[in-house]
């Protein structure tokens, strides 16, 4: 796709300017650029960033080629988002096939872009096998992502881990021309469970730097965020308690990035 090379080029180009015009971008913390700091809990990365809503955002109006760029892939992989949803939504046999997908669809869908870029992490030794040779430097800590769905792109060096489920972490390939998909916490409540939010991280490289993009789908603040009644079989309940998306994302921005943010809307956790 075409638009993916301009705005990697653009971001690129952008990442690659003086400190003092990054800061130009006319945002206000959480939005706008970012530079080792991951949210307001004292997570630190190597990591700087462009964070992004996806609705009007007024922001990047002296980066106008990056900023239209940006909005062309919004909307490609908005619609890509959708029709990922919309075939969760055949599978688990539920309809309409668009329960899912109209919450990124409305208006006030609280969708969020993020423009990740990592610099070589130079003088670490190596740590640990896994395939780059700095096991052990967080670029992006760990964390579940809190929306419904997320899609990731990035260029083709390597970094992002997922967790399995007894504690290991395996390297996602970087594949630059595949899309890596991640469930977010707001889908395995939707899905009472069945689709689960996976921890992943980044970790950084010591030779080249990568450059990843990831649309958050997230539905309007006012949404009740609760199993789907079409997927509730007999007398089955919900593990979770009733909350709207503003409610978590609340508490969501309020924690760390390795806390697990959905211990405290589930029914029967043991703590
Ligand atoms: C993780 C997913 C998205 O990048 C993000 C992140 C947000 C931020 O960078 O401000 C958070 C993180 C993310 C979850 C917990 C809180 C909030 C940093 C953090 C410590 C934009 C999002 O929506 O949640």
């Amino acid at each position: 796709m075409e638009s993916i090379s301009v705005l990697e080029s653009e971001a690129t180009k952008f990442f690659s300017l003086p400190l003092c015009e990054k800061q130009k971008t006319g945002q206000t913390q959480p939005y706008g650029y970012g530079h080792k700091r991951i949210g307001t809990q004292g997570d630190v990365g190597w990591v700087e960033y462009l964070l992004l809503t996806t609705n009007q955002d007024p922001s990047l109006h002296s980066f106008q080629t990056l900023r239209v760029a940006l909005n062309n892939y919004m909307k490609s992989v908005k619609k890509m988002a959708c029709e990922i949803l919309e075939m969760m939504a055949d599978g688990l046999k539920i309809q309409p096939r668009n329960v899912l997908s109209k919450l990124l669809m409305d208006e006030e869908s609280d969708s969020v872009f993020r423009v990740n870029h990592y610099p070589p992490c130079p003088n670490v030794q190596p740590l640990s096998g896994n395939g780059n040779g700095n096991g052990d430097v967080i670029g992006f800590g760990e964390h579940t992502d809190p929306q419904i769905i997320s899609v990731l792109r990035s260029n083709n060096t390597s970094g992002l881990q997922i967790s399995l489920r007894e504690g290991s972490w395996i390297s996602v390939p970087p594949d630059q021309t595949s899309f890596f998909i991640n469930v977010g916490d707001s889908l395995q409540v939707m899905t009472n469970g069945r689709f689960k939010s996976v921890k992943h991280r980044v970790v950084t490289n010591s030779v080249k730097s990568r450059l990843s993009m990831i649309y958050f789908g997230g539905p309007p603040l006012s949404e009740k965020i609760a199993p789907l009644p079409s997927l509730m079989r007999g007398d089955q309940q919900s593990l979770y308690k009733e909350f709207t998306w503003f409610e978590y994302k609340k508490s969501a921005y309020n924690s760390r990035l390795a806390d697990n943010r959905l211990i405290h809307f589930e029914k029967f956790a043991a703590s």
